[in-house]
């Protein structure tokens, strides 16, 4: 069995369960429920960075972060890769698995901003990520028509791309961002129906 350190909110993490149900692997994942701000939690045990997801894989090495872990575990089966082989192809889809995971990087990071106490939080930084997610937002709906199609199989980037917006939804759906993106809303509806993403919906905010 493969052991996922998990956490049911993190963007992270859920890109590293959805990857796993889209390529079969479900059943050998067991989900170890760890809160990573816990004074007490043990995960640095496993990564001393002290963050999920962390993957113990069956012969007791423990991988992290989430993008290695999804290419660990794209290389245990031999159906459609998640990941391209080398070449022009795999370059585009580690790019948009760059742009995706710091959509969440910049989300989850305006986040903690919004969870400290009023008088130590800083605006300007705050601004900062508010400020790169709308660029990068923009950046994904003018390259939506190289997302995949919604009822095809995904690479990692969908799944990241599609990972990092529900969580934006989760997080700041005040913001919609969806009102200047269209494509970009109208690709990840069809996504969200998919069962690896109905699965691993997070709980209501
Ligand atoms: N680059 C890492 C990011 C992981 C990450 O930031 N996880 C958050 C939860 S969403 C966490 O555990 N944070 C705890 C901390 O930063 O101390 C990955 O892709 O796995």
């Amino acid at each position: 069995m493969l052991s996922l350190r998990f956490s049911p909110t993190s963007p992270y993490v859920r890109k590293v369960r959805v990857a796993a149900i889209e390529i079969g692997l479900q059943d050998r994942l067991k989900l170890v429920p760890t809160d990573p701000w816990s004074t007490d939690t043990d995960l640095p045990t496993d990564n001393p960075l002290g963050k999920v997801p962390a993957l113990t894989t069956e012969d007791g090495t423990v991988l992290f972060d989430s993008p290695v872990i999804c290419e660990y575990l794209d290389s245990l089966h031999d159906g459609p890769k998640l990941f391209p082989a080398p070449g022009p192809a795999r370059w585009k889809v580690l790019r948009l698995l760059a742009l995706g995971d710091g959509i969440a990087d910049a989300a989850v990071a305006r986040r903690l901003e919004d969870m400290r106490p009023a008088e130590r939080q800083h605006e300007a930084w705050r601004e900062r990520q508010r400020a790169a997610l709308s660029r990068a937002l923009d950046a994904l709906e003018s390259e939506a028509d190289t997302l995949a199609d919604p009822a095809g199989p995904l690479t990692i980037a969908d799944v990241a791309v599609a990972c990092a917006l529900a969580y934006l939804d989760l997080r700041f759906a005040a913001d919609e961002w969806r009102n200047r993106r269209p494509k970009l809303s109208a690709w990840l509806d069809p996504v969200s129906n998919r069962a690896s993403m109905r699965e691993t919906a997070p709980p209501a905010a």
